[in-house]
């Protein structure tokens, strides 16, 4: 059987912290239930997931780098670099992979520094404001993605 898709989930800034604090912005649940719910749906749909959070810049750079030729796409919360990483954009459009943009919140109904978006310049879609429900449906996206790409 050819391999199964490998899906890269990458999280940036704070998301250790889900489900400790804020859970009228971001839920209740916990980054451990939210990597729960995304192998479940990958296990549904036949994927492997790689599931990572960090609070560091350079180490999700060099993930993503990583990414290129090891990756079929990359799911990306990148917290609050979101809205602040052009180091993030440059290597997301360097690693030439299907990108989705996933937040918990709805980032348009909160302050306007969270308005723009690094990331969405390099995103071939972008889910918010749906809590963990998001990360299943940007799965959902990118196995189509991915098995589009592997028919053409
Ligand atoms: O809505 C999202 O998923 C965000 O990416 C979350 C980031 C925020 O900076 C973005 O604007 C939107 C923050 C994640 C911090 O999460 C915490 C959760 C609980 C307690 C403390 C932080």
């Amino acid at each position: 059987m050819a391999q199964q898709p490998s899906i890269l989930i990458l999280n940036g800034p704070n998301l250790n912290m889900l489900g400790t604090r804020e859970p009228h912005i971001y839920g209740a649940e916990t980054l451990a239930d939210v990597e729960a719910l995304c192998r479940a749906e990958g296990a549904r749909l036949g994927l492997e997931i790689d599931f990572r959070q960090s609070n560091h810049e350079g180490e999700l750079v060099t993930w993503i780098q990583q990414a290129r030729g090891n990756r079929s796409a990359i799911l990306l919360n990148a917290g609050a670099y979101t809205h602040t990483s052009v180091a993030i954009l440059d290597a997301l459009t360097a690693v030439d992979l299907p990108v989705i943009e996933v937040h918990l919140s709805n980032i348009f109904r909160r302050e306007p520094f969270r308005h723009h978006s690094y990331v969405s310049m390099a995103a071939r879609g972008v889910i918010c404001g749906l809590g963990s429900q998001g990360y299943v449906l940007a799965l959902q996206a990118a196995d189509r993605l991915v098995r589009a790409k592997a028919q053409s």
